[in-house]
């Protein structure tokens, strides 16, 4: 057995079943032996991205790995780990390297020293005799404590070797969870329970945990307000009284309130990161911060208290706890009523902008027939970089796990395609639609053939507006004398060449019909764009 075929074995040992690449990497054809499906992207960063997609949908029980070549193909992912970086997502990603003896020669790539600072972990084989404990080691990190992207350069030279027969038997590692002392959980209950206007920040560890059900209780048991952060969107139903909706930059004006006006923040499952794409959380409070890396505790946001550990066992365990405290059924706060003022409200403030009549179509009306015509329990939402994610993250209602799917942190435009394709891989049963811009099309576009060719069918909806609206203003003289900003294009026509149902809208009045006749072609085969012809809004749900 070569090493190559050593990796492919392993692969169909740890349950891998799907593999995405682009060519050429020597893998794809041991895979294909072991009857494991390889998938082709027209890209690296869309099979990256695409493995992305898919294992934030599988919740750390099934892992996206991608494969590519030496060289280019290795050069050309590195925007696709960063993205499955800074949201901690578990992939692995196999890129030959370079024959040993030319790896350190100038010009060649070297994948573990050029990816070092957006990786989980990093390590080229170097002898065949290694291969089975450098797969073990990425499959513990894969599976165990924080998630994030895991790379094994597969140096092409030794990998093509015969492994000798004692080096070929594989250990599969198993993951373990943990839980914060007891003593750190009462020291939290106690906090909660004396809090006068305390709320929970759910992040995606709440999601990749499988700690939805416990949020809820736990949300219930004391009556509490819940913000989600863009990735924990859809962590709990939007439509629940305690919901208070999720936030990028852009957010609810419920969210808004109670991140100003809590004493108390009980952060479940989130890194707390300070960026342009989250909430920045006020000083002064008392924060309480459950994570499962112990990097992110006290990194941008302080807190008084922190609950290392896995989020769904944290939760219950806090649960319990606080049924002890002050029983099984128990408390009422009388916050379901508040949220619902606030929220009645902020909707009150959108509505004539979510049922718009203009044309070009404004964006928040198209985000509004998105929300009322498609069936949200069997569906997956996802949005592109730039105004559609500000436009999208209040306004869609997620009421399933995972029915929306929020990323961000660093934002690499095109993103939408190839993770809704890795979402329809994963949860094929599913309606798979992204919102995406003209700019972000440029990015992955040709991506809406792969999803044809491959049997994962989506949906993309591109707002046409001839520009970038997420810089209203921005860069004038360059834009005046120099045009930058501003691009054509007839994208349904982009997608009928390549396989795909195009659709143009025009019209309010033909954005619902789009969208059925959209989820019918997806249910035949085919993938579907809808070309919008939008507006430049540049409203935001900001405060
Ligand atoms: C790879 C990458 N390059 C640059 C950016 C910066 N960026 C964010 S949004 C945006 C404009 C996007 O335009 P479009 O997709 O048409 O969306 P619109 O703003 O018009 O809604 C740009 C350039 C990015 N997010 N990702
Ligand atoms: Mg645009």
């Amino acid at each position: 057995m070569t090493g190559t075929e050593l990796i492919a074995h392993i692969l169909k040992l740890e349950g891998i079943d799907m593999v995405t690449c682009f060519p050429s990497n020597a893998l794809i054809e041991s895979v294909a032996k072991e009857g494991i499906r390889p998938v082709m992207f027209r890209h690296e960063r869309g099979a990256i991205m695409a493995a992305d997609g898919f294992s934030r949908v599988n919740d750390r029980k099934k892992f996206g790995v991608a494969l590519m070549q030496h060289a280019a193909g290795a050069e050309n992912s590195v925007g696709a780990i960063a993205q499955a970086f800074s949201d901690n997502v578990p992939i692995l990603v196999l890129p030959g390297g370079h024959p040993i003896e030319q790896k350190y020669v100038r010009p060649n790539f070297s994948a573990v020293d050029n990816y070092k600072n957006i990786v989980k972990s990093a390590e080229t084989i170097y002898t065949t005799t290694q291969i089975s404990d450098i797969m073990r080691r990425a499959f513990h990190a894969l599976k165990n404590g924080p998630p994030g992207p895991v790379v094994v350069e597969m140096s092409i030279d030794i990998c093509e070797k015969e492994v000798p027969s004692s080096a070929t038997s594989y250990h599969s590692p198993v993951p373990s969870s943990t839980v914060p002392s007891l003593n750190n959980i009462k020291e939290a209950v106690k906090l909660i329970l004396n809090a006068k206007n305390p709320m929970i920040w759910a992040g995606a560890g709440v999601l990749s945990s499988g700690g939805c059900n416990e949020l809820k209780e736990l949300a219930e048991l004391i009556e509490i307000p819940v913000f989600t952060t863009m990735e924990g969107k859809s962590a709990i139903d939007e439509r629940h009284q305690l919901a208070l909706g999720a936030g990028s930059g852009a957010t609810t004006w419920p969210a808004h309130k109670w991140i100003n006006e809590s004493d108390l923040v009980l952060a479940i499952g989130t890194s707390l990161s300070k960026n342009n794409y989250t909430q920045e959380m006020p000083r002064g409070k008392t924060v309480i911060h459950n994570t499962i890396s112990s990097h992110d505790v006290n990194k941008d946001t302080p807190s008084e208290l922190a609950l290392l550990g896995d989020s769904k066992l944290t939760m219950a365990t806090l649960i319990d706890e606080i049924k002890g405290e002050i029983g099984e059924k128990g408390r009422k706060t009388n916050i379901s009523k508040k949220i619902a003022k606030e929220k009645d409200k902020w909707t009150r403030e959108w509505m004539p902008i979510l049922t718009s009549e203009e044309k070009p179509l404004n964006t928040y009306r198209v985000i509004h027939e998105i929300n009322n015509t498609i069936n949200r329990e069997k569906s997956i939402v996802t949005h592109d970089a730039g105004a559609p994610r500000d436009s999208i993250v209040p306004f869609f209602t997620a009421t399933t796990p995972h029915s929306y799917i929020g990323w961000g942190k660093t934002t690499h435009l095109g993103f939408g395609i190839p993770l809704s394709i890795g979402a329809k891989l994963a949860s094929p049963e599913n309606f798979c639609l992204n919102l995406m811009g003209d700019g972000a099309f440029g990015m992955s576009g040709t991506d809406v053939e792969t999803a044809g060719r491959i049997s994962a069918p989506i949906t993309t909806v591109l707002l046409n507006n001839k520009g970038m609206a997420t810089y209203p203003g921005g860069f004038p003289t360059a834009r005046e004398h120099y045009g930058i900003s501003h691009m054509v294009g007839n994208y349904a026509m982009i997608a009928e060449g390549m396989g795909a149902k195009g659709i143009t809208v025009e019209h309010p009045s033909e954005l619902q019909p789009a969208l059925k006749n959209a989820m019918q072609y997806n249910d035949n085969g085919d993938s579907v764009l809808i070309d919008v012809h939008s507006n430049m809004e540049s409203k935001k749900s900001r405060f």
